[in-house]
């Protein structure tokens, strides 16, 4: 337990109870969800420490609240080592997640009504890249790439047609459900013949293009990559935009003031430190892991006969077709796996005729297990149990006897900051 929660039991013992059953959800389950991990204990204690207590509007050296002498520094140390792992010129380190930080780029950048050509959402990707729904998608024109949903290749020939047809300002790419790794040059190519400004939200994969086991966009030349800090980097939740000395004072400006007020400092000390172990040869092992777990959960699903959309994965995340695979939907895939306490999350699948809250598929990712030591064996063996959770829906003492092998597994590796 984090120090002074034990003063709950006296002053909020239901707030105690179910922070205490989270901590159980945890402990004694698999966390597949690929934007999900296990931050480090550091972070849990910097996210709870005085940092939280502190006012910063304005950035370091230009604050607009007094007591700034260490705020300042911890700051300047997230960003200073925020540029060391992603190789930018320059890092902000305030947006509050990953929308804000993405909202950042395009208000700072582009102006109400510009076009921004980005990856269609059913192909991967994400709410912030213009979805209807979203305010970003009522402010901005978003025009649209697909992917062959065989081999997850893009037809750069149509992405540049469209290009040159809406002549966008900006091209996007990133992705929160894709499985393979990107072609960065050939979308700077076609954004350079266009005259766009390239950006990729790396948001889910951060850790492992920190890891040199993904391609970096910045070393392609892309003007902006943006990341929330809490996925594969392992830190708090917050975001950071990651551009050139170019972009700099418009990316500032536009995450304060123009988008947000005081920076929230406890996730930025969080970051500073999560920023310090991506540096470390120990974080490259960690993402060489992920993605050898990430394939070799995908070869395992693919023995068992299953469907992955593309064919497997190159990076930290497989994506089942659950309705091809085993005749039911994501929705029902998802409850019969929290049923033996492996936790996926339903997802579209490209083109998909079915609705977000029905669709035809789940997402995996191995980011968090493999944060507990799990390693390939254990990916085989999981799968093994949610195949055979997923062909038996009817079958509830099955589940019963699976999730007791999920927590026997589960017992084997302690969860960071929790423990066993
Ligand atoms: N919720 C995150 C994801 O799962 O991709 C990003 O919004």
């Amino acid at each position: 337990m984090i120090p002074f929660l034990d003063q709950l039991q006296q002053s909020d013992p239901e707030v105690l109870s179910l922070l205490e059953s989270e901590e159980n959800r945890q402990r004694l389950g698999v966390e597949l969800i690929p934007s999900e991990n296990y931050t480090y204990p550091e972070v849990l204690a910097l996210l709870g420490s005085v940092f939280t207590n502190k006012y910063s509007e304005g950035y370091p050296g230009k604050r607009y609240y007094g007591g700034q002498e260490f705020t300042d520094l911890i700051e300047n140390l997230a960003r200073e080592r925020a540029c060391k792992v992603s190789r930018a010129e320059h890092a902000n380190v305030q947006p509050l997640s990953g929308s804000p930080m993405n909202q950042a780029v395009y208000l700072g950048l582009l102006e109400p009504g510009d076009t921004i050509l980005a990856m269609d959402l059913s192909h991967g990707g994400h709410l912030t890249h213009g979805a209807p729904v979203s305010h970003m998608g009522r402010l901005f024109r978003f025009e649209r790439y697909t992917t062959n949903p065989e081999d997850g290749s893009f037809d750069f020939d149509a992405i540049r047609h469209t290009a040159q047809q809406t002549r966008p300002k900006l091209i996007l790419c990133g992705y929160t459900s894709y499985p393979r790794d990107l072609d960065y040059a050939a979308f700077k190519a076609i954004a350079d013949e266009v005259g766009a400004l390239t950006m990729c939200d790396a948001s889910h994969y951060a850790g492992m293009v920190a890891g040199n086991v993904l391609a970096n966009p910045l070393d392609f030349g892309f003007d902006v990559m943006t990341t929330t800090s809490h996925k594969s980097l392992r830190g708090p939740r917050g975001g950071m935009v990651l551009c050139t000395k170019e972009h700099a004072a418009k990316i500032d400006k536009s995450v304060f003031p123009g988008l947000q007020g005081g920076p929230h400092m406890n996730a930025i000390a969080g970051i500073a430190f999560a920023m310090g172990q991506a540096l470390t040869s120990e974080f490259k092992e960690y993402a060489a892991k992920i993605l050898a777990n990430a394939k070799a959960m995908a070869q395992a699903f693919l023995d068992k006969g299953a469907s992955l959309v593309t064919g497997g994965t190159d990076n930290h995340m497989l994506v089942l077709d659950t309705e091809k695979s085993y005749g039911i939907n994501g929705k029902i895939a998802e409850e019969l796996l929290d049923g033996i306490g492996i936790t996926t999350n339903k997802q579209i699948l490209p083109d998909d005729p079915n609705p977000p809250l029905r669709p035809s598929g789940i997402r995996m990712g191995t980011p968090a297990a493999t944060t507990r030591g799990m390693g390939e064996t254990d990916m085989a063996r999981l799968v093994d149990w949610m195949d055979q959770a997923l062909r038996a829906p009817q079958h509830e003492g099955l589940r019963t006897i699976l999730r007791e092998h999920v927590e026997t597994l589960c017992s084997e590796y302690p969860v960071p900051g929790i423990g066993s």
